[in-house]
This record gives structure tokens, C-alpha cells and sequence, in this order.
């Protein structure tokens, strides 16, 4: 019999020190640097220091660890001496590597449609609210978005009286659009409306690959039953149903929010602002805006700017209100008001750290429950809104926000805040770092920009990248990663395919961060293009990188390449385009769902940081090379970013080359009779 070894409990254990983040090498952005090292001054921890005290989970990390019953976690890590011949890894019940990478893969697929896709039902309901006229809050304030929509939904915009066509009545159109979107979340046949709108080779592709999504919810339910212990156990058959999940996100649930916020609050326009911590004011009520959903957002926005609250601020001592925002909810409130950015998702403890921040309004995703913890070390009045989105510390306040009494919550929150003022202890630092930007560029902006309105397409731009002035066209975006260095990732991407002439479009937090570094500026073209892109940028007068929103508002990127599909002389399809997608620094589950619906619209993706499949190279393999022959967009993975931006500079190159554009070419004007002579050879 083995002995028994018994241990002896071990006295005096001496906790070992937490280790602190070293500002410089945790950001490259000052104000960050500035405001980590004023956490630690303070002895209050933020999330650069948790990294630096808890590595990932290395099989996790592989994306090999299976927890999808009780008999697990079963982990299937790489072994140290490779695979040999035959790849023998098992779970209990006998699931090889492939098949638990491809499922939790999907997962994440559901998780981030999921995110998205909800928001999306929130958007439509509030929608159908206004269209029915039940709340004074909320009306329908884009009508030419609403007419350019509706037919995608089969809504007549048009009725005939007397065998003459009149124009519908617009609450009328708003009505039936309102219900055919709700619809689509879970009707019980066909498949969803905006299909229709990719261009028509990518739309035959998904149908033969059988990837045609039915509804939204039931695309993540089958999601979650196929990954239940004991069901689909074939990794091409699991990425499958991720592919018909993530073209219901991108093509569906993002699209319908994207379309609704656009019609309920208009579509946005270039505007000017600034980013960054520096935008928080000292002698302001200081409200920072937090989430995704611009419902309650909105509300705020125009109840601050009331001559009775900017009153009552006054009455407090303050100067005014000052409002910013975290992550995507500051892109709605950007790109739609002008309101600042505060920062990016890093960024989000520091903004309570300045000590200036009166209350902190947050609603759904991407939301740490530690601001709670530091909102504690200060004055902040730290409030949820959402009744899927609260947090467990007692300091927090609830205020469920009801879009009948949209107006009064607002007020209510706005009211906490200012009372909160006088509150302010004398340990404020706001870092002075700020930089200005133009924002507010979505699909139609960029057509009046890049195609004029008298063409109404994106003839220009292609134009453009026939003539070589512009390589390609990127969409840079995604989060910031703890495990890597903030915004390094980001910036240096961008500036390469810059330099390269690859104008950028950009969403979520890397449009924060190319923000900060002030990318957002017509200026910034002729010290970071490339000649070609340079030209275009000074002539058009836009900057080299285009906000177009939230991550929601990837849909508008899809839609960005459609009409260039449509405007011409690219190809036929997106995977024809001398394009490529990116997220230097993603940590988030719609990250990847937005990067498997990039990939299914044909579009070369790669990501920084890590992915969740490198424990199962089969499988990995299958997604980074096979799927270009399936949809001719496939991942990739670059934790280098210049490489990072080279792979995607070669990609464009390649269908540079397949379109036969790689050489510069100048439209030469010809005069009618060289013409004539020209015809008749
Ligand atoms: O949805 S980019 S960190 S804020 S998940 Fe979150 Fe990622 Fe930022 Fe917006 Ni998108």
C-alpha cells in the first residue's frame, strides 16, 4: 500500500506581492501611461496591473479545453514534442482537438451574434414604439433612410389612388418595416431579408455552401444544441452552422440596428470632435457614457443640453455638463452628436481614476464589473440602466431605463450627477491629452465623398484604385487586449497600410484609438499616406481613416463593398476586391463573430493577439486556407503588426494582380476623333 503522506499545514504563509503594471510598456498612449501610474500611487488596481498577476489558461488558449458537460474540463493541450503521426488527443467521450476547437469556436460565434443581435431586437422594438406613436421620445427622424430600406423588407413606399402612384404615409411604412424586422429574429420560414442585398455571386455562394440563415435566434440556438455533449461531432460541419450564425449577425441583427439607430436618430454625417481623457473638464459635471445601445444614450444627450439642466449645473458651482464616452455607445453619440470620446475599453477604470468623473452611465457589453470596485475609491456615482446588465457591488444604482419615460430617466441620471459635483474630493487629475478628429462617416457619407451624388455610387473610389493612387481599402477594427500592449497593435497596422496607400475604415475601439493619434484628421494624410492615397485625401478632403461607428456598424463596411461591387470594374464579387480585413487587438466573442462574417463575405481577415484554434491545426487550417475555395475570404493570424499589415498589403496586391490593376494606370482623356480612330481598328 503507498503511504499516506500527510502534508502539514503551512504557517506563516507569507502572500506574495501583486505585481504592478509598468505604465510604458502596458500602453503607448500618455494619458493612459499618466493615469495607470496615478492608479498604483493611489493603491488602486486596474486591469494592467490583473494582467500582469493572472496568465491565461495556456490550453484555453489553444481553444482545446471542453467543458461542455460534467465529465470534463477535458484538456486536449498540444503536446510539447508535437503531434506525431496520427493526432490521438481525446476527450472522454472520445472528441478529438478538431471537433472541441470548432466548437468552442462556434460558441463564440453564438456569444457575439447573440450580443449583437439583441441589441439589435432592443433597437427594433423601441422602433416599433415610435412608430406607434407610443412614445413622445423617440420618432422617426431619417424618412429617406426609412424609404431606402423598406424595399429590402418588401414595404411599398408607394400607394396607387385612382390609378395614380402617391407617396405612403411615412408612420405607415415605419409600422410595417418595424414588424417585418421583429420578424426576422424568429420567423418560422425562409430566410432573412437582407440577404438580398450582397452582391448577387455572394449571395449563389452561400446558398451552395447551404449557409443561408433561416432566423437570427434559431441560427444560435442550433449553435448551442450542436455543441451540447454528444451531437454534431464533425468540425466542417460545426463552422458550418458559425458561418450561417455569423452571416445572420453581420447581414442581420447588425444590419437591422445599424438601419433602425440610423432612421431613429439619423443617419451620421462627418462632424468634428476630440478623443481621448483629455475631453473631461474639471470645472464640468463630467458624465461619462458607457455600452453600446444609443437608446438611452440619446436621451441623455438631449436632456444634458436643456437650459434646465445646464442650470442646474450652475446652481451646483459647475461651469456646465460635459459629456464623453467609452467604447461603441461613444461612437453612436459621436458620429451622431459630436459628443467626445473619453476612450477606449482599457481605458474605462481610468476615466474614474481622473476623480472628475461625477457618474459613470453604463448599459449593456464590454463594461468591467472592477469600475464598480474603483468607483468605490472615489465619488463616482457609478449607474446600470439595463435589466440584463447589472453588477453585484452595493454601490452601484440601478435606474432600469423605460423608453415610456425615456425623458425622465434621463433626467433623473443627469440630476445624480450633478448633484454629485460638489461631492469631488481634491485628488482630480485629468490627463491633458487630447486630439482632434472628424468622425461620422457611414455608407451614404462616404458615397457623397468618395462617389458624389450626382453618380450616386462609389465610382470614385474605384476610380481611383484602378489608377493606383489608392492600393486597396481596409477595415481595421476590434478591441483593445489587456494581454497586449494598448493601441501598440492598432496604430502601427493602420500607419503601414497607410504608408502603403490602403485607405482604412474603421469601427469600435481601434476608431478610439486611431482617434488618440489623432489619424482622424484630413492633416494627418500627408504625414502618414503613401503619395497616391495622400492626393486623394487632400483633394476630397477626408481623413486617411473613416470612423464609420460601432461595432454594430461593421455592417456598414459590408455594405461599404457591395457598392463597391456595384459601382464597377472590381470584379463581381467582394471576394474580387482588393480589400482585407483586420482587428490588431481583439478580445471579445462578436469580435469573432465579425471576423467569420468578413471571412463569409469573401473578405482575407487576419487578427492579432491569439486565436482560440492553434491546439487544433486540422481544424485551424481548414478556416485559415480552405475556406478561401469555399467563400475566397479566409483568416489568418498575425501577432506582428507590421507583418500583420504586409500579409494584408499582399492580399490586395493579389487581386490587384488577378484584376489586372497592378500596374498604376492614368485615365487618359480622349478626344472624339483618336476615339473614332480607336473604333475603327
Ligand atoms: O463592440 S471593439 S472592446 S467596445 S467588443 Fe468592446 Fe471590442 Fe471595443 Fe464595442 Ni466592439
Amino acid at each position: 500500500m503507498d503511504e499516506v503522506i500527510k502534508k502539514e499545514p503551512k504557517v506563516n504563509m507569507v502572500k506574495k506581492p501583486k505585481k504592478l503594471a509598468d505604465p510604458i510598456k502596458a500602453s503607448i498612449d500618455e494619458s493612459t501611461q499618466e493615469m495607470i501610474l496615478r492608479a498604483q500611487d493611489l493603491g488602486i488596481e486596474t486591469v494592467f496591473d490583473r494582467a500582469e498577476n493572472m496568465k491565461p489558461c495556456n490550453i484555453g488558449v489553444q481553444g482545446t479545453c471542453c467543458k461542455n458537460c460534467g465529465m470534463g474540463p477535458c484538456r486536449l493541450p498540444l503536446p510539447k514534442s508535437g503531434i506525431g503521426e496520427e493526432d490521438d488527443r481525446k476527450g472522454l467521450c472520445g472528441a478529438s482537438a478538431n471537433t472541441i476547437a470548432a466548437r468552442n469556436f462556434i460558441r463564440m460565434i453564438a456569444g457575439g451574434a447573440a450580443a449583437h443581435s439583441d441589441h439589435g431586437r432592443g433597437v427594433a422594438e423601441i422602433f416599433m414604439s415610435a412608430a406607434r406613436k407610443e412614445t413622445d421620445a423617440y420618432r422617426i427622424k431619417d424618412k429617406n433612410k426609412l424609404l431606402s430600406i423598406a424595399p429590402y423588407f418588401n414595404v411599398d413606399t408607394t400607394v396607387e389612388v385612382d390609378g395614380e402612384k402617391l407617396d405612403r404615409d411615412i408612420d405607415e411604412i415605419a409600422l410595417e418595416v418595424g414588424e417585418k424586422a421583429l420578424h426576422e429574429w424568429g420567423k418560422p420560414e425562409g430566410e432573412l431579408m437582407y440577404l438580398k442585398r450582397a452582391p448577387a455571386a455572394l449571395y449563389e455562394k452561400w446558398k451552395k455552401n447551404g449557409v443561408l440563415p433561416r432566423n437570427i435566434d434559431r441560427e444560435i440556438v442550433e449553435i448551442m444544441h450542436r455543441t451540447h455533449i454528444g451531437v454534431d461531432q464533425d468540425y466542417k460541419n460545426l463552422i458550418k452552422q458559425g458561418t450561417r450564425t455569423a452571416i445572420a449577425d453581420g447581414w442581420g441583427g447588425s444590419m437591422m440596428a445599424t438601419d433602425l439607430q440610423d432612421v431613429l436618430f439619423g443617419t451620421p454625417y462627418p462632424l468634428q470632435s476630440e478623443a481621448n481623457l483629455g475631453v473631461m473638464k474639471e470645472d464640468h459635471v463630467n458624465i461619462v457614457i458607457h455600452g453600446h445601445e444609443p437608446i438611452l444614450s440619446e436621451m441623455i444627450v438631449a436632456t444634458a443640453q436643456t437650459k434646465e439642466m445646464e442650470d442646474y449645473a450652475k446652481s451646483k458651482g459647475a461651469k456646465g455638463i460635459q459629456l464623453s464616452g467609452i467604447c461603441c455607445t461613444a461612437n453612436e453619440i459621436l458620429q451622431r452628436h459630436g459628443v467626445p470620446l473619453c476612450g477606449t475599453f482599457l481605458q474605462q477604470e481610468l476615466a474614474i481614476i481622473t476623480g472628475a468623473c461625477d457618474a459613470m452611465v453604463v448599459d449593456i457589453q464590454c463594461i468591467f464589473q472592477n469600475v464598480a470596485n474603483v468607483a468605490r475609491c472615489f465619488h463616482t456615482k457609478l449607474i446600470t440602466t439595463h435589466p440584463i446588465a447589472k453588477m453585484e457591488q452595493d454601490n452601484v444604482i440601478h435606474i432600469e431605463f423605460d423608453e415610456h419615460y425615456a425623458m425622465e430617466d434621463a433626467k433623473k441620471i443627469i440630476k445624480i450627477a450633478i448633484d454629485n459635483f460638489e461631492n469631488r474630493g481634491s485628488d482630480v487629475m485629468i490627463p491633458t491629452h487630447k486630439a482632434p478628429q472628424i468622425a461620422g462617416f457611414g455608407v451614404e457619407a462616404i458615397q457623397y465623398h468618395l462617389g458624389g451624388t450626382f453618380r450616386g455610387s462609389y465610382y470614385t473610389l474605384n476610380d481611383n484604385i484602378i489608377n493606383g493612387r489608392i492600393r486597396g481599402v481596409a477595415g481595421v477594427v476590434g478591441c483593445n487586449n489587456a494581454r497586449t500592449r494598448h493601441n501598440e497593435g492598432h496604430i502601427a497596422v493602420v500607419k503601414e497600410l497607410l504608408k502603403n496607400d490602403v485607405i482604412v475604415l474603421t469601427t469600435g475601439c481601434n476608431g478610439i484609438a486611431c482617434a488618440m493619434e489623432g489619424l482622424l484628421t484630413p492633416e494627418s494624410a500627408s504625414v502618414f499616406c503613401g503619395p497616391g492615397l495622400a492626393e486623394v485625401c487632400e483633394t476630397v478632403g477626408i481623413p486617411p481613416v473613416l470612423h464609420v461607428g460601432s461595432c454594430v456598424d461593421n455592417s456598414r463596411i459590408l455594405l461599404a463593398a457591395t457598392e463597391m461591387v456595384k459601382a464597377g470594374g472590381l470584379g463581381n464579387d467582394i471576394s474580387d476586391l482588393p480589400v482585407a480585413g483586420s482587428a490588431p487587438e481583439w478580445m471579445s466573442e462578436k469580435a469573432i463573430s465579425i471576423g467569420h462574417y468578413f471571412v463569409t463575405a469573401g473578405v482575407y481577415t487576419v487578427f492579432g493577439v491569439t486565436l482560440p484554434t492553434s491546439g487544433a491545426p486540422v481544424f485551424q487550417k481548414y478556416i485559415f486556407e480552405e475556406f478561401e475555395k469555399l467563400y475566397g475570404g479566409m483568416w489568418d493570424l498575425e501577432v506582428d503588426p507590421i507583418k500583420h499589415a504586409k500579409k494584408m498589403i499582399a492580399h490586395i496586391d493579389k487581386k490587384r494582380e488577378a484584376l489586372g490593376i497592378d500596374r498604376a494606370r492614368e485615365r487618359i482623356m480622349v478626344d472624339m476623333a483618336t476615339r473614332r480612330e480607336m473604333e475603327s481598328v
